[in-house]
């Protein structure tokens, strides 16, 4: 097989910063020293460097930063903002290799993976954004940005969440305090380091590192207008139940659990690709993973088969290997929340079938796998598993089809495969999910607004809702008013 990747840079860098990464506030780099959290590599169980965590000084610091930066930032024309954001695009293009590296050190995802979709996809939307803040004046006449935001993003996909934070908000012309997860805070650092290379002024964005205490401090704080938070549906709960009356804006991205649904008359094999996409890709850890697989009735077992030779060569192992396909689990934390509900349901009688390839010794890996028959109130069946474990269950007509997709909390996103678009885009309109894809999965795209409804949460990322959820009117009365973007 391929060589495996250069760690070169990486580990270079990391040795540059001696293994300690701190926060970044006001422009400067601090906290370094009392680094004390370590960062694993789950596929090795390696320490990777250590974090500080962020307590109240931290954060008042950070916001403060952030206030004083708001007036000089969101008063520069949006002509000027593209210039940085166009800046950053750019210097995250330079350093795609660096970036791509530290993220599959950190989260354990497969290189490629890393190469071919996070990090593009993060400089798009920087690129994305740029276009909007040039646009500002005439897209978005009579708005003006609301001040300082709290961005808080999972260890999932932790440069591209960032980027879907950060961008938007400084198109509008706000000032951000991101905490990265205290699972994968490597890009975010490298990040920062590329913002005083480009000269974002100092404040614009301030990281703060550390875990559930630290953005709890960031979603109380009274100087920060606003909240957009990723992450798991229970802590998207204390998120609104924190900010309740506060005045304080909310956007949140939750959890899912998504349906799959593969008509009679859709193209099989297509679809078994588009469950690799959509269940085996990242190891699972994927808000709009489609985790549900609904099969009508005459074609199921057809399609298990395929969707089980499939499996079979899906390559799980080291994911600095160009040639895997899946790597590592986030954390051990993660790997036994995975095994306990497969374990529940195992209790339950409940076939699992997994792939019977062999894992790396070390590090945190779970083989890919499906449940043959769940039965849609199982607990396996109305979970987020967030691991590479789909459920599966036949539906006889398309009603019964649209009676099973909804039948969840959540509703993030959906993917029907038919070659009849008529029939897909009526079963897509019945489908209670802010995403609905058709004969594909997993599309992230800037210009198409990505968010979910139920449990899922509520707000948009991308697109002009995206930029409108980091803008508000000016107020009529208002005789001074910060100038609009
Ligand atoms: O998420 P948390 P966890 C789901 C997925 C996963 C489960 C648990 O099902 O198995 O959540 O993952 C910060 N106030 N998703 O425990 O805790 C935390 O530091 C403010 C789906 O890792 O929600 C991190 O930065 N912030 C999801 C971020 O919230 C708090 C992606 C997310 O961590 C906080 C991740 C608090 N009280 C997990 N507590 C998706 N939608 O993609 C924690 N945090």
């Amino acid at each position: 097989g391929p060589a495996p990747e250069d760690q070169g840079s990486a580990q270079a860098w990391l040795e540059a910063h001696d293994r300690r990464l701190g926060h970044f506030i006001d422009g400067q780099f601090q906290g370094a020293a009392q680094a004390d959290i370590a960062v694993e590599n789950p596929a090795t169980g390696e320490t990777l460097a250590h974090i500080p965590q962020a307590g109240h000084d931290e954060v008042d610091a950070a916001v403060k930063a952030a206030k004083n930066a708001f007036g000089q930032w969101s008063r520069k024309s949006g002509y000027e903002r593209s210039q940085y954001l166009y800046a950053i695009a750019r210097g995250l293009q330079k350093r795609e290799r660096l970036f791509s590296v530290l993220e599959t050190l950190d989260n354990g995802k497969a290189i490629r993976e890393s190469r071919n979709a996070d990090i593009p996809l993060a400089i798009r939307h920087f690129y994305h954004h740029a276009g909007w803040a040039a646009m500002a004046e005439s897209e978005f006449a009579g708005q003006q940005p609301l001040g300082v935001c709290g961005q808080i993003i999972p260890w999932n996909f932790p440069l591209l969440m960032l980027a879907w934070k950060i961008a938007p908000a400084l198109a509008a012309g706000n000032t951000v305090v991101l905490k990265p997860a205290d699972l994968t805070p490597l890009t975010a650092v490298a990040f920062a380091e590329l913002l005083v290379e480009i000269g974002l002024p100092k404040g614009v964005v301030n990281i703060v590192q550390g875990g559930g205490d630290t953005g709890a401090m960031i979603v109380r704080h009274p100087d920060i207008a606003k909240i957009a938070f990723t992450g798991s549906t229970a802590v998207g709960r204390d998120i609104r139940r924190a900010t309740a009356g506060s005045g304080k804006r909310l956007t949140l991205e939750l959890g899912g659990k998504s349906p799959f649904v593969i008509c009679a008359d859709a193209d099989l094999d297509a679809a078994v690709e588009g469950v690799v996409e959509g269940v085996w890709f990242n190891q699972g850890e994927v808000c709009c993973a489609g985790s549900r697989l609904l099969i009508q009735e005459g074609i199921a077992e057809r399609f298990l088969n395929k969707l089980r030779a499939r499996m079979q060569k899906i390559r799980v192992g080291s994911p600095l290997d160009k040639s895997t396909d899946m790597g590592a689990i986030v954390s051990a934390r993660q790997k036994s929340r995975i095994q306990g509900l497969l374990d529940n349901a195992a209790g339950e009688g409940i076939r699992l079938e997994q792939s019977s390839c062999p894992l790396p010794e070390q590090g945190h890996f779970v083989t890919p796998g499906f449940f043959a028959d769940a039965q849609p109130a199982a607990e396996i069946s109305q979970v987020e598993i967030f691991g590479p474990i789909a459920v599966t269950t036949s539906f006889r007509t398309i009603d019964e089809a649209v009676e099973l997709a909804n039948n969840t909390g959540y509703g993030l996103s959906a993917s029907i495969w038919s070659e009849n678009i008529n029939a897909a885009t009526e079963l897509a309109a019945r489908i209670k999910a802010g995403v609905v894809w058709i004969n594909a999965t997993n599309i992230f795209d800037a210009n198409a607004p990505f968010g979910g409804v139920k449990e899922s949460g509520y707000g948009r990322e991308g697109a002009r809702e995206g930029m409108a959820s980091y803008l508000e009117p000016v107020p009529a009365s208002r005789s001074k008013p910060v100038k609009p973007v």
